[in-house]
């Protein structure tokens, strides 16, 4: 029998309406939704390739247990028996301190992995750690919201449907397609902009989105400097528009005043007058926003960077207008007073709960995954012992990757939860086998408040597991009740769970998701019309549209500060715009590394698909100037050895003019090795760009511990040029094509 199923992609943040063919069962085709009022019949590659992801004959479906002769199928009674005996040994000898997590980034397309995940670990105990791929993308973005606006869950984004002048820095759009804001056919979203108005992209690279429209070219990692001297130019030629809700103007103003364009443009490479023009037209646009991801969250000073992005929005006039800077929040009732409670919470937990290596600050709960080697290797109380990690692979994504594995051979238990027996699941004790997003219900609770259109839309599973796959709250909850005796919460979810079997219901946070629903914009609160989750999937499988355009004038209800304003003055912030100015390069490493994400890519994980990898593919490669290379007398193609202070890899570089002088990108995700048992992905090539990353606490972001993952210094030399003494070199394996 052949079925078609409305559902959408859950891989990156626009979540495209798909169409599933499903046949006696089986996942046969995905296809775009033409009637998904937002995608409306866009989808890209990977979202089409992912049938061979649900059928890849190299999936794990069974639980696996590591053996002396490598992995073993095993019975799931029998590994969760074992997990709950081994884990509860460790929590009496050591507390919940010894136990720790690692969500990586598809747990934030799931909301019951999420709510699960959150569930178990702060469940365990207090000192239980919990890491999250958010310390390698987005942590320096909550921390300066949790500074202007008393909590990290205020973000606000570009309004795109209403913008004229719509300023990116550090994105690639038309490449990621869009992050912390959900705006499907994003390319089409930004062309309609340049044709009303304009878009400016500030990149040390000509990427994709900065050729379809206009490139303002940057030294890597100096963006904090452009934008207090964009702040100095506003202040000082009385275009400041703030509004009321803000404090201490006064003060940003005076931390600005050094920064004129003149005194910055030897760091950033950009010319004081484009600096000008470019306040000028923020400030007399009327509707005009700046917007900065990854590339602006993960330098020196990512949270000093974010929290000048939104002063500059601010400062403008265009923080919370039409075509600015909004806040696309829920639109829940009182939402108010949960954010103030939220705020205060995580607000003292940052201050309180230092952790005990670097003396890092929990961001929304999760601390550096830079330092989860060193919290597995460093001896003393908390030392983590018992190491769970789903869906993510820490072992290429986190810097020195080296470290990590190797660190995980202390481990008393390790447990995946994946469907690949990736580079870091080959470590593990047990691997468990979890469901793709087709095989669960889902509605994107992460991604609400991103929407650039207020938009519902959910989903059932559209096929059922196969062999003996799990959702991760199905092996989540199995554990909590194995190990009800062990901690009060689990005790108490235990009684919660036995009381709603009495009244016939199951155990599952899906009446949570539900309620959010609800309560949000277009819901049935407690009444018969509006939506639900059963509505959304049952009657609106395609998605609701539940406003046109995001409302505006809304600052009062996202702040979570009781006097209910923006406050600008912190001492941390202060101290990081001082560290600036004191930084200078050195000679041994004179580039800059920065990123580089792929069309057909996605992190360490999309490299399985033969789709994916038909036609021509370029190997995995270093991105770098032509007259950067000549002068190292270095030939396009050749191979060559990248040097930090941490690590050296080797690989095949490409020369070209589209990058600024001193720049070199190198896309990361690769390094797949024979540990893991994707067979494809091991045959791509490529090395792991993250062992030239440090994870020493030093060299991670000050207030956010973030890893730092763009503008590390580097060398680039000839492969096979002797330098001496520099650190162990990783080969680029050949690339299969
Ligand atoms: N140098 C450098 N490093 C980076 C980045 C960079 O740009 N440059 N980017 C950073 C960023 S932004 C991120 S988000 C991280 C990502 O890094 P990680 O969070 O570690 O995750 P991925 O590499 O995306 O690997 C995801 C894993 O989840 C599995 N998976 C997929 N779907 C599911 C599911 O539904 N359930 C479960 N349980 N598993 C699933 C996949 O098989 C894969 O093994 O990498 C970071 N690292
Ligand atoms: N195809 C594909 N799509 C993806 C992913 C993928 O791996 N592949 N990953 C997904 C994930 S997890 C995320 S978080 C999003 C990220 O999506 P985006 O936030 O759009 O991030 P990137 O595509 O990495 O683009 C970051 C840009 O910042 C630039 N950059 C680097 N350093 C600096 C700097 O110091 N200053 C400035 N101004 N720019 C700088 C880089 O050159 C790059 O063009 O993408 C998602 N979408
Ligand atoms: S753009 Fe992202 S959400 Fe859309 S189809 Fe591609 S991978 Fe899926
Ligand atoms: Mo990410």
């Amino acid at each position: 029998m052949t079925e078609t199923v409305v559902t959408f992609c859950r891989i990156c943040e626009p979540l495209c309406g798909m169409i599933a063919t499903v046949e006696d069962g089986r996942l046969t085709s995905l296809r775009p939704d033409r009637e998904q009022p937002l995608s409306s019949g866009f989808a890209c590659r990977k979202g089409v390739a992912f049938t061979e992801v649900v059928n890849d004959p190299d999936r794990v479906t069974t639980p696996l247990r590591r053996g002396p002769d490598g992995f073993e199928e095993v019975g799931w009674d029998e590994a969760m028996a074992d997990i709950a005996a081994r884990l509860t040994r460790v929590l009496r000898a050591h507390g919940s301190g010894a136990v720790g997590w690692y969500m990586g980034n598809p747990a934030a397309f799931s909301y019951s992995h999420l709510m699960g995940v959150i569930a178990f670990i702060k469940g365990i105990g207090r000192h239980s750690h919990y890491f999250t791929a958010s310390t390698q993308d987005t942590s320096s973005r909550l921390l300066a919201s949790q500074f202007l606006y008393g909590s990290p869950l205020s973000v606000p984004i570009p309004d795109l449907n209403r913008t004229d002048l719509l300023v990116v820095m550090g994105a690639n759009p038309l490449v990621s397609h869009g992050s912390f804001l959900t705006a499907p056919r994003i390319k089409d979203r930004l062309r309609e902009i340049s044709g009303r108005g304009r878009v400016v992209v500030i990149d040390p690279r000509r990427t994709e989105t900065a050729a379809a429209h206009e490139w303002l070219g940057i030294v890597p990692d100096t963006d904090a400097f452009l934008l207090l001297s964009l702040l100095q130019v506003l202040f000082a030629e009385d275009l400041a528009r703030p509004g009321a809700r803000v404090r201490d103007l006064g003060w940003l103003r005076a931390q600005a005043a050094p920064f004129t364009p003149e005194s910055t443009a030897g760091s950033t490479g950009i010319a004081p007058e484009q600096v000008r023009e470019l306040a000028r037209a923020l400030a007399g646009t009327p509707r005009a926003a700046v917007y900065g991801r990854f590339g602006t969250c993960v330098g020196r000073h990512g949270t000093l960077t974010n929290y000048l992005i939104d002063a500059v929005n601010l400062v403008a006039g265009n923080l919370d207008i039409p075509g600015g800077s909004v806040f696309s929040t829920l639109g829940i009732r009182g939402q108010r007073w949960a954010m103030v409670v939220m705020g205060a919470l995580l607000r003292r937990a940052y201050r309180r709960d230092r952790g005990r290596i670097g003396g890092f600050g929990p961001v929304i709960g999760a601390e550096p995954a830079a330092l989860m080697a060193k919290q597995i290797t460093t001896p003393g109380p908390r030392r983590i012992r018992a190491l769970f990690v789903s869906a993510g692979n820490p072992v290429l994504s986190v810097p020195n990757g080296d470290e990590l594995e190797a660190a995980t051979e202390h481990l008393d238990l390790m447990v995946g939860l994946d469907f690949y027996r990736t580079e870091t699941a080959a470590h593990c004790d047990y691997l468990l086998p979890v469901t793709t997003m087709y095989e669960r219900d889902d509605f994107a609770l992460t991604f609400q408040q991103f929407q650039a259109t207020p938009f519902r839309q959910a989903t059932e599973a559209v096929v059922r597991p196969p062999g003996r796959a799990r959702t991760e709250w199905e092996i989540i909850d199995d554990l909590m009740r194995r190990m009800s005796k062990r901690t009060p919460v689990f005790a108490a979810l235990a009684l919660l769970r036995a009381a709603l079997r009495r009244l016939g219901r199951r155990f599952h946070p899906r009446p949570l998701a539900d309620l959010i629903i609800r309560l949000s914009a277009g819901g049935a609160g407690a009444g018969r019309t509006g939506l639900t989750f059963d509505r959304l999937t049952g009657a609106h499988p395609h998605g609701v549209v539940v406003a046109p355009e995001i409302a505006t004038g809304v600052l009062g209800e996202v702040l979570a500060y009781g006097d209910r304003r923006v406050h600008l003055r912190h001492p941390e912030i202060a101290a990081e715009i001082a560290a600036l100015a004191g930084e200078t390069g050195t000679a041994r490493y004179p580039l800059r590394l920065i990123g580089m994400r792929e069309p057909r890519s996605e992190n360490s994980w999309m490299h399985n698909s033969p789709l994916l990898r038909r036609g021509a593919h370029r190997p995995h490669r270093a991105l770098m100037h032509h007259d950067d290379a000549a002068g190292l007398g270095i030939a396009d193609g050749a191979a060559v050895r990248v040097s930090s202070a941490t690590g050296s890899i080797e690989l095949p570089v490409e020369l070209t003019g589209d990058i600024v002088r001193g720049a070199v990108a190198i896309p990361h995700g690769y390094g797949h090795r024979g540990t893991g048992g994707w067979r494809l992905a091991n045959q791509v090539g490529g090395v792991n760009v993250n062992l030239l990353m440090s994870s020493e606490p030093g060299d991670i972001e000050a207030l956010a511990g973030m890893s730092r993952l763009t503008g590390v210094p580097i060398s680039v030399r000839p492969a096979g040029e002797t330098v001496p003494s520099t650190p162990p070199t990783r080969q680029a394996r050949p690339c299969a094509e």
